[in-house]
């Protein structure tokens, strides 16, 4: 049990289970992509998304969108928090990742891989799905 738990990479100490991570498709003249997904934490302990980059993106940012006077505003919002056992939903309307195009387009049945930078310096690498 020791020596499994010395070869495992430092990476597997906090790992998130996602769910449905998806990006939704939009017409090639606009520079930005929605992505969504669930998060789950089954660890003990809380774990922080501090930050998301992607080789296929210029940029990945966390957004909340907040009804004001009948308008959308989206907030930056600085990291995401998973309590132990908790699970958090990225959804429209609520949290999402606003993902800035990159030089390569992307396509609906493309898979893209990001980068989720986790507070304990560890990274988590997911898949999403493009889709209509
Ligand atoms: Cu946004």
């Amino acid at each position: 049990m020791l020596l499994l738990a010395l070869l495992l990479p430092a990476s597997a100490l906090a790992e998130l289970e996602i769910s449905d991570a998806r990006i939704i498709d939009l017409p090639p003249s606009v520079p930005v992509r929605a992505g969504y997904m669930t998060i789950r934490n089954p660890s003990p302990l809380a774990v922080s998304i501090d930050a998301i980059r992607s080789d296929a993106f210029a940029s990945v940012e966390i957004h909340h969108s907040v009804m004001q006077d009948g308008m959308v505003r989206m907030d930056p919002v600085d990291k995401l928090r998973i309590a132990p056992g908790a699970s958090l939903q990225l959804a429209p309307g609520g949290l999402h990742l606003m993902m800035m195009l990159a030089d390569e387009p992307i396509r609906p049945g493309d898979e893209v891989e990001i980068i989720l930078q986790l507070g304990d310096g560890s990274e988590q690498p997911l898949k999403m799905k493009v889709i209509k």
